[in-house]
């Protein structure tokens, strides 16, 4: 009796144990394919490519190659004929933060006289609002990345090649694998722009800005093209900017020059980033911190320059050194960790650009 009563219990236990069971296992099949194809999935589908948009304005500005006035790297030896006038008429390009040009977008005070740090993965589509605000035609041409004659932005071919003042033109570039890091660069590397209708004029004007690649994967985040294996990164500049024919705004403390001889001298600013003995201000890192340099040459014949940094190496694509060469045109990135705290000087190693104060400092600050 009590037999026939278990009996059945039992297969109807046993009958749901057995459908429990099932579900498990199409549950469990279920779940490895669903796995299975979303791994398929993410290795087939790749990244979304990004359209990075900018906005900048060339502009007629009054720049001081020496704002505090004084030598700040040898306080005693004074300006000396480099001095004697600080202020000219020059151009710069600002980067703005939409089509209506009024909200500029800061930048840190060490970039000096550069324009805006373009930053883009590899892969992306850069698109550049450009707003001629000056009073003669200009134009911007951008090294290193994929375009067509109409965005040359220089030669005299098609409409972004001379832009009237007034005028705008949206420049079509592309940051593909030529554009990117290559097997011995870091994971981010810095190409130049430039104005290009007259650009020998035009870069003594300060017509000069920087865009940076991050390797396809370097980049922080989809939203944020800076790349993540870096704390901070500075951008330099080294350039003599000739004065000879520019106008002065203001004069230093003793405007007479001797001779045309050292008048000419005195027009030739050898400077980096328009900044000279000591004025290039906020190269400042943690001790510990990765720092990534990108370093920009630009210039004539006397434009040999040799970036040097005190108290600390660079790795320059896999070389250990601790002054980086360049001439006009070049673009190295290098990269550091920081070690020793100190305000380090950071100067051109020619000796004629010493003289003439192609110097200044970077600070590493001890970990709190
Ligand atoms: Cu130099």
């Amino acid at each position: 009796m009590s037999l026939n009563i278990m009996m059945p219990d039992l297969t109807r236990h046993t009958c749901k144990a057995y459908i429990h069971f099932n579900i498990r296992i199409l549950r469990l099949i279920f779940y490895t394919l669903l796995a299975f194809a979303s791994v398929l999935l993410c290795f087939s589908t790749p990244a979304e490519a990004a359209t990075r948009e900018y906005w900048i304005a060339a502009e007629k500005i009054e720049w001081n190659y020496a704002p505090s006035g004084e030598n700040l790297i040898r306080p005693n030896m004074g300006l000396d004929v480099w001095g004697k006038a600080l202020v000219y008429e020059k151009y710069r390009y600002f980067q703005y933060t939409d089509v209506s040009y009024t909200t500029r977008v800061e930048q840190p005070v060490w970039m000096g006289i550069l324009g805006p740090q373009l930053h883009v993965v590899e892969g992306d589509s850069v698109q550049v609002h450009f707003l001629n605000r000056a009073d003669k035609p200009l134009s911007i041409h951008v090294h290193g990345l994929q375009y067509d004659e109409e965005n040359e932005g220089a030669d005299m071919k098609g409409s972004g090649a001379v832009v009237p003042p007034g005028g705008t033109f949206t420049y079509h570039w592309e940051a593909d694998s030529d554009a990117a890091p290559g097997p011995n660069d870091p994971s981010s590397i810095v190409w130049l722009y430039h104005s290009h209708v007259d650009a020998v004029t035009e870069v003594y004007d300060g017509l000069i800005g920087t865009i940076v690649v991050t390797k396809k994967g370097m980049e922080r985040a989809v939203n944020d093209p800076h790349p993540k294996d870096i704390d901070k990164a500075f951008t330099t500049l080294f350039l003599v900017f000739n004065e000879n024919d520019r106008k002065i705004v203001e004069s230093g403390k003793s405007a007479e020059y001797d001779s045309p001889e050292e008048a000419e001298e005195g027009n030739l600013k050898h400077a980096i980033n328009g900044y000279i003995f000591g004025n290039l201000q906020g190269l400042e890192v943690e001790q510990g911190d990765r720092v990534r340099w990108y370093l920009i040459g630009l210039g004539t014949e006397v434009d040999m320059h040799t970036a040097h940094w005190h108290g600390q190496t660079v790795l320059n694509a896999g070389r250990r050194t601790d002054v980086v060469d360049l001439l006009p045109g070049s673009m190295v990135t290098v990269d550091m960790t920081a070690k020793t705290p100190g305000n380090w000087l950071y100067h051109c190693h020619v000796a004629d650009h010493i003289t003439a104060g192609m110097n200044t400092r970077w600070r590493v600050v001890p970990k709190p």
